[in-house]
């Protein structure tokens, strides 16, 4: 089985202020993902299933930043939170339901699974989960879309998921042995690529010490950029998972990394 991140930065225009999807990379992209599962040499990960995350992008990020999500608040705030936790979970469902439409107009069975609907989290990390469910869509043949969402949290009311993190738990639970995270890098660099001309591609990653400078993407990012997936990633390639991080901007790439073609990107894992 195949899990597929995209990167918000990638489906949105994310360094706007206001909700703009990019529908130049999203109809692009889901025409790669139809290529990939109607190719006549099918690889056998994907002929066992594929599991599409998607990040919040401008839909989710300001708003999220806007309201605070994830600090304590006295409880006469709650009402106010509680309007902030509306509007965001209807953000990225607006931003999901365009993906989903694109997804279906390239024949792909989707079947759209918001994580409010499902998690809860404990201290900002998943606690409860509906795998199960996710698990038979899978054997039914639909492609389940999961995407950052907000939720409730057992200690702070509620907290932020990012998609990388419903991944990790994913593929932790499942043993998935093939993720792919197109962002809008070619990889993991030794310094942010966007600030520094001197930093270099990191080929295999397979720990934080090979990062110079551990510093967030540049855009609003609640859920930590960069820095956050590529936690979470190590954090698979510990329990012997293994990921790559590639550049869903170039075209083809999606398309290959899902065909099991070489790809530019960076490879995490543990083993050397
Ligand atoms: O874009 C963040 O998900 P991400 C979710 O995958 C929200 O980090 C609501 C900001």
């Amino acid at each position: 089985m195949i899990i597929l991140k995209i990167g918000g930065s990638i489906l949105t225009k994310k360094d706007l202020a206001k909700p703009e999807v990019d529908y130049e990379n999203l109809e692009r992209i889901a025409s790669e993902i139809e290529e990939s599962l109607h190719s006549d040499d099918l690889n056998s990960d994907l002929s066992d299933g594929l599991i599409i995350v998607h990040g919040a992008g401008s839909f989710g990020h300001p708003p999220a930043s806007k309201y605070k999500i994830g600090e304590s608040f006295p409880i006469e705030d709650y009402p106010f939170k509680r309007l902030g936790f509306a509007e965001i979970q209807n953000q990225v469902k607006k931003l999901n339901s365009i993906i989903c439409d694109s997804l279906i107009k390239h024949n792909i069975p989707v079947v759209s699974m918001p994580p409010s609907s499902f998690v809860t989290t404990v201290d900002k990390r998943i606690y409860e989960f509906r795998l199960g469910l996710i698990k038979k869509y899978i054997k039914e043949g639909y492609v389940p879309v999961l995407y950052g969402d907000i939720v409730l949290d057992e200690e702070l009311k509620m907290a932020i998921i990012s998609g990388d993190q419903i991944l990790q738990y994913i593929a932790k639970i499942l043993k998935s042995d093939n993720i792919i995270l197109g962002t809008d890098v070619n990889g993991v660099y030794t310094k942010n690529p966007k600030n520094h001309k001197d930093s270099k591609l990191i080929s295999v990653l397979t720990n934080l010490n090979q990062i110079e400078e551990l510093e967030s993407t540049t855009n609003i990012d609640v859920t930590g950029g960069m820095v956050g997936k590529v936690k979470e990633l190590l954090e698979l390639a510990n329990l012997g998972i293994d990921s790559e991080i590639i550049n869903a901007n170039t075209p083809k790439t999606i398309a290959n990394a899902l065909q099991s073609k070489p790809v530019i990107g960076t490879k995490l894992t543990s083993k050397l």
